[in-house]
């Protein structure tokens, strides 16, 4: 049994990682049996990140990673696609998982409004007389990395600026299928969709949060791919996505 320690659930979603969402969506598709260990504490994980799976005695860690474990016990996830539909594929997941996931670690991490529901919801298990202290280091921590990454040196209005053409591109692929590549969900809408959702589901109102909301397209399509990937294929229904 592959057990996937992962985040925990919020704000709705199965968890409040978009890359253990990514992870538990993988596994469901991959048809093999999982279960889940939630962890708030990534310090004791092979890179201090989450998600990791444990199988047996082996930790996987890295969500590519754990694609790359699911797909050596068969599964393909993305079943039908040409080279060039591939190359693609992999260019978004770059797109989502290195520049998306930024937008959602400053809408959460940054904004002043949100920060506060954030920090009660990511570190309840510190006590409520040391939160505020420890809590602020981390963030101190997370916003200066976001600096050197270059992001979080521009402001809300022009972080989305930088996204918009990303959220175009998505939008796009989008008017030629219910997925990023046809009619079935493949390994983009599982890196893809775990990041919209997530600044949607981010709570209070940021620009980010209302551009997301607002769109219809975008909208239907995390609903669409979370309904499609939340539950666990069937043994048979994995055998023909792997076919
Ligand atoms: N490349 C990794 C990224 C995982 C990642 O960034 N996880 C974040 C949560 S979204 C994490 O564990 N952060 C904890 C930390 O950095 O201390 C993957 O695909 O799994």
């Amino acid at each position: 049994m592959i057990t996937l320690i992962t985040f925990a659930p919020a704000f709705g979603q199965i968890s409040a990682s978009p890359f253990c969402v990514k992870a538990a969506w993988m596994l469901n598709m991959s048809g093999l049996q999982w279960q889940r260990e939630d962890s708030m504490d990534p310090r004791k994980m092979p890179k201090q990140k989450l998600p990791v799976i444990r199988v047996g005695q082996t930790l996987v860690q890295d969500s590519d990673n754990i694609r790359a474990y699911l797909e050596q016990q068969g599964a393909d996830f993305d079943a039908g696609l040409n080279d060039m539909e591939k190359a693609t594929s992999r260019a978004f997941i770059r797109m989502a998982e290195e520049h998306l996931y930024f937008h959602c670690v400053l809408q959460r991490w940054g904004e002043d409004t949100v920060w506060p529901t954030i920090r009660d919801t990511y570190f309840t298990a510190i006590p409520s007389v040391l939160r505020g202290f420890v809590t602020n280091k981390l963030r101190r921590a997370c916003l200066q990395g976001m600096d050197r990454q270059g992001l979080g040196r521009l402001t809300p209005q022009e972080r989305m600026q930088r996204i918009e053409p990303d959220l175009q591109a998505i939008t796009t692929r989008l008017w030629h299928g219910r997925f990023l590549f046809g009619g079935q969900p493949t390994a983009a809408d599982a890196s893809v969709a775990p990041m919209l959702a997530g600044m949607r589901a981010t709570p209070g109102t940021t620009l980010l949060k209302t551009r997301i909301a607002e769109d219809e397209i975008l909208c239907r399509y995390i609903d669409r791919t979370e309904d499609a990937l939340s539950v666990p294929r069937t043994t048979a229904a994995s055998v023909s996505l792997c076919a």
